[in-house]
């Protein structure tokens, strides 16, 4: 008789804000439920959330909100962070910043009044502010000297680090090559037997 999952992720039909967790669960092999919701269904479910966002994660009888800490907990609970408070503490500091960079993504990108204030924004964000944030994460790669993105070994930061790597390698030419430190994490992350295959299996999704 099988069980169900104890974990219920819930999120819209799209990677965003949930994918490091779905990442981290993939990786660890943790069973949970990918509950995905419609754009049009979310507005009858928004009062009924906590703080009328997503993802959330339904884990014994308890709503979890905030997707990096949520991803935190899971990281911390599987060895995918540091070993004492200090140190998990500089690892989500890499977590929190990957997280201020998605907000000014999706600000620029869904969240401007028209096309044109839409396109303005994209423009600054994608030739002014993330070139020099992420170009923090690579001095941070090559200062850390070990392949990783924090310490000698790998942790939910080089998955965040992945997941922001990626978006800017699909919107910046050349960004491997301007970023060799970023690019290894990202090949190492993405060669990873479970999260190769989760990036086979997945939903198609806009974003
Ligand atoms: N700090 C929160 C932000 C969550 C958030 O803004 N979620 C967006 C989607 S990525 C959302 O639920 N938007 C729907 C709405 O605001 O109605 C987190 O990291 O979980």
């Amino acid at each position: 008789m099988s069980s169900s999952p104890e974990y219920k992720l819930i999120y819209f039909h799209a990677r965003g804000r949930a994918e490091l967790i779905r990442f981290l669960f993939e990786h660890l092999e943790i069973q949970y439920e990918d509950q995905r919701m419609t754009f049009e269904e979310w507005p009858s479910i928004k009062p009924d959330t906590p703080f009328g966002i997503l993802p959330i994660l339904e884990v014994h009888g308890k709503q979890l909100t905030s997707s990096i800490g949520i991803a935190r907990m899971i990281a911390e609970e599987n060895g995918l962070s540091g070993s004492n408070l200090l140190e998990n503490t500089e690892v989500f500091g890499i977590v929190s910043a990957a997280e201020d960079a998605w907000c000014n993504i999706y600000t620029a990108r869904y969240k401007q009044k028209d096309k044109d204030s839409t396109d303005l924004k994209v423009k600054e964000l994608h030739e002014d502010y993330l070139p020099e944030h992420i170009e923090r994460f690579e001095k941070r790669a090559a200062a850390n000297g070990a392949g990783w993105i924090w310490g000698d070994k790998m942790t939910y930061a080089d998955f965040a680090t992945y997941l922001l790597f990626q978006y800017v390698c699909e919107n910046t030419e050349g960004a491997k090559d301007k970023y060799p430190k970023l690019a290894k994490i990202h090949a190492i992350v993405e060669s990873l037997p479970k999260i190769a295959k989760w990036m086979k299996s997945r939903p198609e999704t806009f974003a």
